[in-house]
């Protein structure tokens, strides 16, 4: 006859053994299931004398609850032990800061930022915006703006040519924004307020110059446009951009072909222990070129310069994103450096108005 305290001692060890809940589950089965030890002890039963199962009945009967006692409470043991191996591993220190969510993490580039805060300033003056594509017509990029035929100021852009078509005709990177000023005068009648960011392109490459670079230029062109209203708009453009309540200009006579009489203007600065200041100081820094528009252009234009006169300005964004923002190298700026644009990028939510403050 089996004996029924070992095998009790037998199951209940390998019970309390048990690792997890599926080998619980197997020695359940093992024991308890249709064909289990125990259960196939309870099935001899059938065949005892009735003294036999009296005596055999509660026994067996007594070693199976224990079993399914023995089982269930080590079923909880090792449940509660999952649970608490879960919680542990899944654990989230609720105090460690927040990863910044996508827009706030995005930093706007330097250049977009100037472009949006010169937008503002001239929005303010009353100009619109006026875009045109980066591959232009020789006509448009030189000739409509005076520069004759076989001049050596075409040379002296040096201009990325495209293939010539079948026609011959060779289309161009724009070396400058002007052609969209031209657009405009063909597209608008005076009077006209607007300015022209964009890119733009020479054959070019040092420190100082990209082949690519960003330029915005305006134009104002109405019956009376004037010098005096040209530097009064420039006057208020420095001051706003650069954040200052007065700054002084210098205006040095100079030439481009579509402008006649040309200025280079010149804002007064001072560099204290390499800090950059405006409106103060004994130095004079470079910021764009102007003057009013030449006869020639107006008519190519499709103007009549009897009826009406105007003045343009250009500047470049490039350089003038490295002076206000003290950005020493113009090189980093087109080479999509994560670190650089952390660090000298603008938040998103930062949008430049005059209201607001143009830089917050
Ligand atoms: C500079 C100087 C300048 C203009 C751009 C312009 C355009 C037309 C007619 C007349 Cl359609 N002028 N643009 C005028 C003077 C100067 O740019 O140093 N730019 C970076």
């Amino acid at each position: 006859m089996i004996d029924l305290d070992a095998l009790e001692r037998d199951l209940l060890g390998q019970i309390e053994q048990a690792g997890d809940e599926a080998a619980l589950e197997a020695l359940r089965v093992a024991a308890l299931g249709k064909k289990g030890s125990v259960s196939e002890l309870l099935k001899t039963l059938g065949a005892m004398t009735p003294d036999e199962r009296r005596e055999r009945g509660p026994l067996i009967n007594g070693l199976r609850d224990r079993l399914q006692g023995a089982i269930l409470a080590k079923r909880e043991t090792l449940a509660e032990a999952a649970l608490d191996a879960r919680l542990a591993a899944e654990r989230i220190d609720v105090t460690l800061p927040l990863r910044e969510a996508p827009e706030t993490r995005g930093r706007i580039h330097p250049i977009s930022q100037v472009i949006e805060e010169i937008t503002a300033i001239f929005s303010d003056l009353g100009f619109s915006v006026a875009e045109g594509p980066d591959i232009e017509t020789d006509e448009l990029n030189f000739t409509a703006l005076n520069f004759p035929e076989g001049h050596p100021a075409r040379e002296m852009h040096d201009t990325f040519f495209l293939r010539p078509d079948n026609f011959g005709k060779r289309k161009l990177l724009r070396t400058h924004t002007s052609p969209v000023q031209v657009r405009t005068m063909r597209a608008k009648q005076p009077p006209i307020r607007v300015i022209m960011p964009g890119r733009t392109y020479r054959h070019d490459s040092d420190q100082t110059h990209t082949p690519m670079f960003h330029q915005v230029e305006g134009l104002v062109i109405d019956r009376s446009a004037n010098i005096a209203n040209l530097k009064w708009v420039l006057e208020s453009f420095c001051r706003a951009f650069f954040e200052v309540d007065s700054v002084t200009m210098r205006f040095r006579p100079s030439f481009f072909p579509f402008t006649e009489p040309s200025a280079e203007v010149d804002i007064q600065c001072s560099r204290k222990d390499g800090e950059l200041r405006f409106g103060e100081g004994t130095d004079w820094l470079e910021v764009l070129g102007c003057g009013m528009v030449h006869p020639n252009v107006l008519r190519n234009g499709g103007l009549d310069p009897d009826q009406v006169q105007g003045f343009a300005f250009g500047m470049g964004i490039d350089r003038l994103a490295m002076l206000k923002y003290g950005m020493p190298d113009l090189r980093p700026f087109f080479e999509a450096d994560v670190r650089w644009l952390d660090h000298y990028g603008f938040r998103p939510i930062d949008v430049p108005s005059l209201v607001g403050g143009l830089t917050g």
